[in-house]
């Protein structure tokens, strides 16, 4: 039978391979590329721009640990903004707890089209009466908008095209002005091992901006290097106090000896 062959380079001599049954899709939205692939291993997997963003058997290492530091520490939170992710897959998470309103604001349409009609069980949440969904620039709407959240989530893709905005320090600053006190914010920060430099920079103008910061890890088999960074930040709040409430019922990576390891730092990581 003919497969196709998929790849994404992680270094100019390395990365992560796919075979594929059939592509479902390839287009060019006004925005970047977007391709969709079913494969024996991982399920459907999307591609932005040559990048993986997500497959349907390992989306929830990322998307859990995405969000559910923040909401677990946040005692009470209700008003959600979620930047990009227009997959579907972090607003899932959010809606498992008894939040009032969750905004999702994804750029590109034809993400939330296509993930809504072949990703059943990222995009399962669209249609829930406490969601409202703005396509729009994310780092325009938070300039503009004068609604405050409690827990604001950043699921952006690379520091390249559409998404490098979302990695810096303006986006930031403009992010902590949406915040009501005590919120706090969760944003996926790339690969440890191949971006250190880049985590690096980030972290002093984060340090500089909020006064707790702090990267917290996991894994993610399809992403560069396996091992994937977070970046939480609040003014209040310390991810590290001990956590009173239950996580939400039938998560499968996330739970709360792993909120608490995963803020624990490898020494190559905090030597920088
Ligand atoms: N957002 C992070 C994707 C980063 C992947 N990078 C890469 N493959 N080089 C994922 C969006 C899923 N909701």
């Amino acid at each position: 039978m003919k497969t196709i062959e998929i790849r994404e380079f992680h270094t100019p001599s390395s990365g992560i391979f796919f075979r594929a049954r059939r592509r479902l899709l390839s287009e060019r939205t006004p925005y970047q590329k977007m391709e969709l692939y079913e494969t024996d291993s991982y399920g459907r997997l999307l591609i932005l721009d040559g990048l993986v963003q997500t497959t349907e058997k390992d989306e929830f290492f990322y998307h859990e640990m995405l969000v559910h530091p923040a909401m677990m520490s946040h005692p009470s939170p209700k008003d959600i903004l979620i930047i990009g992710g227009g997959d579907g897959g972090a607003l899932r998470e959010v809606l498992r707890y008894s939040v009032r309103s969750a905004v999702l604001v994804e750029i590109d349409e034809r993400v939330i089209e296509v993930c809504r009609e072949r990703f059943p069980g990222l995009a399962v949440s669209f249609g829930d009466p406490r969601v409202e969904v703005a396509v729009a620039d994310g780092n325009r709407y938070i300039r503009e908008t004068d609604r405050l959240f409690d827990v604001i989530i950043v699921d952006s893709s690379d520091p390249v095209g559409p998404s490098a905005i979302l990695h810096q320090k303006s986006f930031f600053a403009a992010l902590k002005r949406r915040l009501r006190p005590g919120g706090a914010i969760a944003a996926q920060a790339g690969a440890p091992f191949f971006h250190l430099e880049h985590l690096n920079k980030k972290r002093l103008f984060l340090r500089a901006l909020f006064k707790s910061a702090r990267y917290y890890l996991g894994p993610v088999p399809t992403y560069p290097g396996g091992l994937w960074s977070y970046v939480f930040l609040s003014e209040r709040i310390d991810p590290l106090r001990p956590l009173r409430r239950r996580p939400p019922k039938k998560l499968r990576y996330y739970n709360l000896e792993v909120h608490r390891a995963a803020f624990a730092l490898p020494e190559f990581f905090k030597d920088r």
